[in-house]
């Protein structure tokens, strides 16, 4: 039993793929076209607009509508220095961190653990007035992946968060109505060589983030109150939850 134990418990980053699970040909498929999606720039006829810039931190979104809904995709580049891609992946998809950056939530649960590298979780979010107040059920896959584009570039981490469903957990039969969203967050680390027989220190690492989201309100809400909360509230976010990561990293050892 206890050899059994210790088979289990494998250290992070080497993952037991969740490869028979239902959802996997799922997962796979649209992990991979959110991350071609975060890497594609946001310049030409993309049609991106910047709406906020503070420090290396850019956001940009395209407005756009879906059955009268606002639904406008997101995209945020930001650069931050001292902490690796796989740590701030880990801490974007780690539950127990969540309620240390994440400032939408009410409540947040675990209602599927497929394999240490996937989740599904079901979130309660603050209400936004005058709407009703919003769910969502998601699953949430982190993986390492190599990099062919940029030969200096350590690995590419990905986070990616889409909306599923479970018999179990069904829409809008309580007091909540359910979003829908498609969220990646891709981290590059960048290493300055450090002078000769001297170890990387924090100060010599470079993480690049790209965080991409589509959220759909999934029913009413007003399109003018929604633009205004999405303005505010994902510059916080992405300011918010970096620092927490730098926080949490600085005093530990560093994982690559
Ligand atoms: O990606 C983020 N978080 C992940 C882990 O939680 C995950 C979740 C994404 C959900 C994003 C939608 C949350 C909207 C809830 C509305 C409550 C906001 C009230 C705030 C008051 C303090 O991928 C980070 C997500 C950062 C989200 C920023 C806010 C975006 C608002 C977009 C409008 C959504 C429509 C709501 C309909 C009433």
């Amino acid at each position: 039993d206890r050899l059994k134990q210790k088979s289990v418990s494998l250290p992070s980053g080497i993952a037991t793929p969740a490869v028979k699970h239902r959802l996997w040909p799922e997962i796979e498929k649209v992990t991979m076209e959110q991350l071609h999606y975060a890497r594609l720039g946001v310049g030409g006829a993309g049609g991106w607009q910047l709406f906020a810039e503070d420090g290396d931190m850019r956001m940009y979104r395209r407005e756009e509508e879906a059955d009268g809904l606002v639904v406008d995709p997101l995209k945020a580049c930001h650069v931050v220095k001292g902490v690796t891609g796989h740590e701030v992946c880990n801490i974007f998809f780690s539950p127990e961190y969540r309620s240390g950056w994440e400032a939408t939530l009410e409540d947040m649960t675990v209602v599927e653990n497929i394999s240490n590298d996937t989740l599904i979780f079901l979130q309660t979010h603050k209400r936004i007035w005058p709407a009703t107040q919003r769910d969502s059920l998601f699953w949430s896959h982190i993986r390492r992946v190599s990099d062919d584009q940029d030969p200096d570039a350590h690995d590419l981490w990905i986070v990616c968060n889409h909306s599923t469903e479970l018999p179990d957990y069904p829409a809008n039969t309580g007091k909540c109505v359910r979003l829908y969203l498609s969220v990646s967050l891709v981290c590059q680390t960048f290493i300055d060589p450090p002078k000769e027989g001297e170890r990387i220190k924090r100060e010599d690492i470079t993480c690049k983030i790209t965080y991409c989201s589509v959220v759909n309100p999934g029913g009413w809400a007003p399109a003018s109150v929604l633009r205004a909360v999405y303005k505010r509230e994902y510059p916080k976010f992405l300011k918010r939850f970096t620092s927490f990561c730098i926080d949490q990293c600085k005093d530990k050892p560093i994982v690559f």
